[in-house]
């Protein structure tokens, strides 16, 4: 029997992040070949403190023939905060965006929700195909719409950043980000490798999109406070946004 991990944080979070983290699992296994990616080993479930509440980190890592890196993090910080963070690091031969999402919450309430399908082309555009099936969902419409920080250039015109304000919002999110990943699912299946020179291109793009991320001070913050300068910029380098090499 394959013993997939520890006692789930899963049960323990926020209806919204519970039912998406499952929701991005089934459509992986739905459509990918997914083998497993193996984290530095230290980093696959982490403990420390923060302003006196466990924080505990629980990752789950996949990889598939399109996709190096397939990431999906929960987090806790006592009862104060519920996190999912996940992102999809194509494999630089495919010209595929990054999908990348991020859940955060804490006593009952979702402060931010936000998922993107994001460009890696050096012209920041999405596929064509990928622009007209996302133009093809139905408009959906929030209370509650998110300033972007400056970093969140990298993010494209159908990203969503809101802070859902009750059960419909949150179903509406919920099922929003499930079409982005059947959408990136398919397509991604159906992509055929591209030149070198293209490579190159893709790869300057998910650096970007990485460095980028790196500048979130509201993320730093949390893993600052609990582990220290030093270890939250390991793990935001290794681990929540590395840079593929070459
Ligand atoms: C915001 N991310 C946040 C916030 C916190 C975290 C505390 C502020 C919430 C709020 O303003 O309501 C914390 N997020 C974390 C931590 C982890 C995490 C600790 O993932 C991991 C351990 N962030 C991502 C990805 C995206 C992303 C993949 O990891 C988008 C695709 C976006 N998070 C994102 C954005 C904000 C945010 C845009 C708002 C930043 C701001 O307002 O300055």
């Amino acid at each position: 029997m394959l013993e997939t991990s520890k006692p789930s944080l899963r049960e323990q979070q926020h209806p919204l992040i519970r039912n998406l983290a499952d929701t991005i699992e089934a459509v992986w296994h739905r459509h990918l070949d997914l083998s497993p990616y193996h984290l530095p080993e230290e980093l696959g479930y982490v403990e420390g403190r923060l302003e006196g509440e466990k924080l505990t980190i629980e990752n789950r890592c996949y990889q598939s023939p399109q996709f190096r890196k397939m990431h999906l993090e929960l987090a806790k910080v006592g009862t104060m905060l519920d996190i999912l963070h996940c992102v999809m690091f194509p494999r630089p031969e495919y010209a595929l965006p990054m999908f990348g999402c991020d859940l955060v919450g804490g006593r009952g309430q979702i402060s931010a929700a936000i998922s993107d399908l994001s460009p890696t082309s050096s012209d920041r555009t999405l596929p064509a195909n990928y622009t007209a099936e996302l133009q093809a969902l139905p408009a959906l419409q929030f209370s509650q719409p998110r300033e972007l920080p400056a970093w969140g250039a990298i993010f494209s015109e159908f990203c969503i950043f809101i802070r859902p304000s009750n059960p419909e919002e949150e179903t509406q999110f919920l099922s929003r980000v499930e079409a982005f990943l059947d959408i990136h699912c398919v397509n991604a299946k159906a992509a055929k490798p591209v030149s070198a020179e293209q490579q190159a291109e893709i790869l300057q793009g998910q650096r970007n999109y990485c460095t980028q991320q790196q500048q979130n001070d509201k993320t730093r913050r949390v893993l600052e406070k609990a582990f220290g300068e030093e270890w939250a910029e390991h793990y935001m380098t290794t681990v929540l946004f590395d840079l593929p090499s070459a």
